[in-house]
């Protein structure tokens, strides 16, 4: 109860929420950039394919493929969603996939805003060509027992053989069971995949008993450009198995199976030869006793790294500096960004957080 009601008094800001030890984590929410690409296999495909109609039907395939890992991973792995960690301005998560067929994807991630939480990610693959970049925070607030979470930000997909760019836009989500103690995430509402080749994709999520009597149902409509009646319809449930219909032919098969599919384990350097700012060591002694569920611990560790932080702030106040980003910075959106929100009907950002390959690629980090 007293859970519930520190819910209530949140006010938006996830960050205040104090959650009962068996629901924290150790985890960093800067960490979770990576399930953009766990399937490397998958975020290379729409390089390989020449015709822009299925190129953009691969996008959307990758895409419904990364929700698995996003919204239930905690849930399989952990037995319930968690509350991870307050990410503190400047934390950076490094990481790499090697795989035999794909080379290396690296993924960079960085908290470049605290107040409110922002996490900037660069993901790519040179052998093949693409690159994701992309922001994302969240506006919370509480009905009942249900924690309402709306996504700020969006992620761009990058292909450079076809100087492509796709334009996704992310999905609202819910925490149902907290009454229960055994949180999960349910989706809700829409995500637009907008190509700049015009092809787009509408995906409607539902849970359990709206669409079928499933959870983690969705329903998408993948479209010509300029067009609102759909070439294909694909639907079925993200974290298990979809159809797709041909409309014209209205012939159906499959379209995505996720029990066909196992991740690929993100490569993260030993926490001892990591920098001080790289999450997994910052957060390293909290994460040991999240782990034990030591709360005393816990709350002794945390206090240090946001003391540290308030002294840091407090600095750069006294000096009249700003927390220089590392390896992102905040630009003005004009160029092929704002012309696929343009097209997506979606109203652009203003400004948006781009990846300094330049400054990260001479960093040290880069050699990983
Ligand atoms: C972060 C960005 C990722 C997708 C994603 C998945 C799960 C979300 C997380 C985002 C943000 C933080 C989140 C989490 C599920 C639960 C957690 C909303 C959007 C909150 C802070 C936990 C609240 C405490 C409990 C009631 C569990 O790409």
């Amino acid at each position: 109860m007293t859970f519930l009601r520190s819910l209530a008094s949140s006010k938006g800001d996830l960050s205040s929420i104090t959650a009962p030890p068996f629901i924290l984590s150790g985890t960093s929410l800067v960490e979770y950039s990576k399930f953009w690409a766990e399937l490397p296999d998958l975020f290379v495909a729409p390089t390989m394919i020449l015709d822009k109609e299925e190129r953009a039907l691969a996008v959307l395939k990758w895409f419904i493929a990364t929700l698995k890992g996003q919204y239930t991973s905690r849930n399989e792995k952990l037995g319930s969603e968690k509350k991870p960690l307050n990410p503190f301005l400047g934390e950076v998560f490094l990481g790499k996939w090697e795989t035999e067929t794909e080379g290396t994807t690296t993924l960079v991630s960085e908290q470049v805003s605290h107040h409110p939480p922002v996490t900037a990610y660069a993901i790519y693959n040179d052998v093949y060509g693409i690159e994701l970049q992309g922001y994302n925070g969240q506006k919370a607030s509480f009905a009942t027992t249900t924690l309402n979470v709306r996504q700020v930000g969006h992620a761009v997909l990058y292909i450079k053989k076809f100087d492509e760019y796709y334009y996704i836009t992310l999905p609202t989500l819910h925490i149902e069971g907290l009454f229960y103690g055994a949180p999960y995430v349910e989706l809700e509402q829409k995500t637009l995949i907008q190509s700049s080749s015009g092809y787009w994709a509408s995906i409607e999520y539902s849970g359990k008993g709206y669409f079928s009597g499933k959870k983690n149902t969705f329903k998408a409509k993948f479209c010509a450009p300029d067009e609102d009646s759909p070439l294909y319809t694909i639907s079925g449930q993200w974290s298990g198995k979809s159809t797709i219909i041909n409309e014209a032919k209205k012939k159906e098969s499959l379209f995505y199976d996720a029990s066909e599919h196992n991740v690929v384990p993100l490569i993260v350097k030993p926490n001892q030869e990591q920098a001080g700012y790289e999450s997994r060591r910052a957060w390293e002694k909290v994460a040991a006793a999240v782990e034990v569920m030591d709360y005393d611990t816990i709350h002794v560790e945390k206090s240090k790294i946001e003391n540290q932080q308030r002294d840091l702030r407090k600095k750069e106040k006294e000096d009249g500096v700003e927390w220089q980003r590392r390896y992102f910075e905040l630009i003005e959106d004009e160029g092929p960004l704002r012309e696929v929100a343009e097209l997506a009907g979606v109203e652009p950002d203003e400004r948006v957080w781009r990846f300094k390959r330049e400054v990260f690629e001479q960093s040290s980090d880069s050699k990983m």
